[in-house]
């Protein structure tokens, strides 16, 4: 069996190679490579969309079309780099692999000695959701014994909600929603980050569906929507208290369903009573009538699905926006269609084929210890030793697949981390980023075309084979193998540290045939019920086996029973004197088509297309403070400050202004990221953090 073949569509004299996109994006698109010559001499000559992928059907994207321009660009790291200069400074010089590994294992040997395997962290983001690009490691990390971090800079938020109401993260497959007849995209903009999604909204919607689209900027979807409406960040539990209110008042409840699944229900209706829709105008800026209109029409029109994704879990109250969107559906009996209920993720769906213990072994753990944790999101803190936990300070850090400086609130103190001298930073990349350049040694990443894996999906049902198409571009190494030689440089002996990438992957899928994924490059995981309705009959993961709509387990955790809005305390209702000195709202979207987060701004068929970065505000705004289009400006809190030009827009609400986030700093004068202005609040639960309740004050230079 063999994942090669000669493909109609090929360049001549090529033979086709198919393989999974491994960026952090829903869509998992199947790929083909066509590839000239053979072995080490082997050159990708083109890459385009596999036509036979069920869910991307032969079509990528404006980031990866330009695919082999990134594989082949001459910016990219192909030896491991030692630092010559001052750190931060950006100064390497190449090393052999022997000596860098001599290096670590030197170093990681002091620290382990002296202060223990708790001064060691390795930072794995998800710059390659590939099974073994992530969590292959985790056997090294837990046969060590050294720190680990908790939460996420993404979805776990999003999960931890849901999973306050139905017990899991289990929802409806979102292509599922063909068969909608109103579809809410709540709070995701899923034309620029899940577009292979629109297809199936556009072909309900030819079927007769009307779709509404719920986000404080006016985004190409929202642009493409029948219906937009348009809160102030942060503010949409007000706005579905008041649809319940709606709904209960109105007689528009499914009361067989919510008796037969759910539990507290008298409760939530005795508290939206008060939650009129004249009230949660007042909060979220959306008109009364609006509010009414969208709960009669959820409370009549069948099927009816909420998209979302992970945009709203940016709060401070992120995990409740997804805890009392998940009472929606519950209350008119939603779940009974097929094509009715809530969509997230599917990851949960797609990882039951997997077992994932057979990769990350948590078995290889020494006996009786515990790892150490610390919260991802709040690097800038502990890298700056300002840890709670009476933990050692920090000694070594381990970057694979991510780049904090520009991807996690405060990249100053960040940055301020990165520079102490008694720090050893090993940074795992493609190329030198912001993040790379603080490193003291860093180490060459392959690309995807590169390196076996298997992708699962937390956009569609499939799992993705991906077979490496060419050999690694210089000295390279995937995750799997950057792992294994860690291993050998600390002298570990455990074999399992060194196991092959077939032999894990074999042991790993057991939910779908392994030669068939491998052969067809896709497999659909078989857990979602084939009748398209996961709780039609109910069976929810909760304690009580039903949709908790009162919750006894948060109340135990001294979180709120009940669906309840509450203001961040970094907004202009959370506190009025903060707000007197930084009055706009700052939100950091995805927004350009060219960027996957931080991985694409700095290549030449990327950022220079988008421009460069700006800060946006409405006319009424800038007129207020003087300022034209293009005027510079200073967008400052007690935070940061960031110099950027302005422009003027209509996509926003008076009082919120917008930074599309994803460049660098090093390729505009080093001016901080927009996350040295976020605020590194924590969420109410799961462990992700609040980037979109951040106030500012913006001024003419
Ligand atoms: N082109 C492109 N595609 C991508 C990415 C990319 O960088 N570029 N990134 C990938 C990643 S990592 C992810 S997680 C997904 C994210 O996919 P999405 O969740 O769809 O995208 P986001 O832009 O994070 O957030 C979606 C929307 O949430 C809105 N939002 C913010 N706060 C609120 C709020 O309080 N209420 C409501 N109703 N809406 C709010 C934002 O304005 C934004 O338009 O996209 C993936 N796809
Ligand atoms: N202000 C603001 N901040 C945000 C967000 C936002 O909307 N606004 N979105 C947040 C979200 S949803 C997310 S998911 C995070 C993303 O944050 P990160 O996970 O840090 O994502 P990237 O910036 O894409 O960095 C991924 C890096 O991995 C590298 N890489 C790619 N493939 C491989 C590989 O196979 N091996 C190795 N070793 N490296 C590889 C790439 O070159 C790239 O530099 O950002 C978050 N930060
Ligand atoms: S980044 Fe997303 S949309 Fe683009 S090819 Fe990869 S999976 Fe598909
Ligand atoms: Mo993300």
């Amino acid at each position: 069996m063999t994942a090669t073949r000669t493909d109609a569509g090929a360049r001549a004299g090529a033979r086709t190679v198919h393989g999974t996109c491994h960026h952090d994006c829903p869509d998992s698109c199947g790929w083909l490579v066509d590839v000239e010559g053979e072995g080490d001499a082997a050159v990708p000559v083109r890459l385009r969309g596999n036509p036979a992928h069920p869910y991307s059907k032969g079509e990528l994207c404006p980031k990866v079309n330009r695919f082999l321009d990134r594989v082949t660009s001459p910016e990219r790291i192909t030896t491991p780099l030692r630092r010559v200069g001052a750190k931060g400074e950006g100064r390497f010089a190449p090393v052999s692999w022997a000596d860098a590994l001599d290096e670590i294992g030197t170093r990681f040997g002091e620290i382990l000695a002296t202060d223990g395997p708790g001064a060691i962290v390795p930072f794995t983001s998800a710059g390659n959701q590939g099974l073994l690009a992530l969590f292959f490691g985790e056997r090294l990390w837990n046969h060590l014994g050294v720190a680990r971090l908790t939460g996420a800079l993404c979805g776990l938020t999003a999960g931890a909600g849901l999973a306050a109401t139905y017990g899991s993260g289990r929802g409806l497959d979102p292509s599922e929603m063909r068969h909608s007849k109103l579809i809410i995209l709540w709070g995701t903009n899923t034309r620029l980050t899940n577009r292979h999604l629109w297809p199936s909204i556009e072909a309900a919607r030819a079927d007769g569906a009307e779709v509404v689209v719920v986000d404080p900027i006016r985004t190409i979807t929202a642009d493409a929507a029948d219906w937009f409406l348009q809160p102030l960040p942060g503010t949409d539990v007000a706005m579905m208290l008041a649809m319940m209110h709606v709904l209960v008042r109105d007689g528009l409840i499914d009361h067989e369903w919510v008796a037969a699944h759910t539990v507290g229900f008298d409760e939530l209706a005795a508290h939206v009573v008060e939650w009129t829709p004249a009230r949660a105008e007042a909060v979220t800026g959306v008109a009364a009538a609006d509010i009414e209109r969208l709960a009669q029409r959820y409370g009549t029109v069948r099927p009816a699905a909420i998209r979302t994704l992970i945009g709203p879990e940016h709060h401070e109250h992120g995990a409740m926006f997804f805890r009392a969107l998940a009472c929606l559906p519950a209350l008119v009996g939603a779940w009974r269609d097929r094509g009715g209920g809530v969509a997230r993720s599917v990851g949960v769906w797609c990882d039951e084929a997997v077992d994932m213990a057979a990769i990350a072994r948590p078995d290889l753990a020494p006996a009786g210890t515990r790892r150490r944790e610390l919260p991802m999101v709040r690097v800038a803190e502990w890298l700056q030793d300002a840890t709670a936990d009476g933990g050692p300070p920090v000694r070594a850090l381990v970057v694979v697949g991510g780049n904090p400086v520009v991807t996690v609130p405060d990249s100053n103190g960040i940055e301020r981390g990165l520079a102490r001298d008694d720090l050893f930073t090993v940074v795992h990349e493609q190329f030198l980023t912001d993040t790379a350049r603080w490193a003291d040694l860093v180490l060459p990443a392959t690309m995807q075309i590169e390196a076996v894996d298997v992708v699962t999906s937390w956009g569609h049902l499939h799992l993705g084979w991906n077979e490496p198409a060419v050999a690694p571009a210089g000295q390279s190494v995937s995750n799997s193998e950057l792992h294994r030689r860690l291993a050998s440089a600390l002298g570990c002996t455990e074999s399992a540290l060194f196991d092959d990438d077939h032999l894990v992957l074999a042991d790993a899928i057991t939910g779908v045939d392994l030669e068939r994924l491998r052969t067809d490059g896709f497999a659909r995981s078989p857990s979602y019920p084939a009748d398209g309705r996961p709780y039609a009959d109910g069976g929810f993961a909760t304690a009580s086996g039903r949709v908790e709509l009162a919750s006894d387990a948060l109340a135990a955790r001294g979180l709120p029973r009940l669906p309840t809005y509450s203001p961040a305390r970094e907004s202009r209702a959370g506190d009025a004197a903060l707000a007197a000195r930084f009055p706009f709202a700052l939100l950091t979207p995805k927004q350009h088509v060219r960027f996957l987060n931080s991985s694409y701004s700095h290549l030449p068929g990327h950022g220079p297309l988008e421009g460069g970065p700006y800060v946006e505000m409405v006319a009424a705004d800038a007129d207020r403070l003087g300022l034209g289009e293009g005027a510079l400006v200073r967008v400052h809190n007690e935070r940061a400050e960031v110099r950027l030009p302005v422009r003027v827009t209509t996509r926003l609400r008076p009082g919120v202004v917008a930074i599309p986030w994803g460049w660098w700093q090093r390729d505009h004068g080093d001016a901080p990221s927009a996350n040295a202005l976020t605020s590194a609040t924590l969420t109410d639960w799961g462990g992700g953090v609040a980037y979109s309740d951040t106030l500012v004050a913006v001024e003419p230079v």
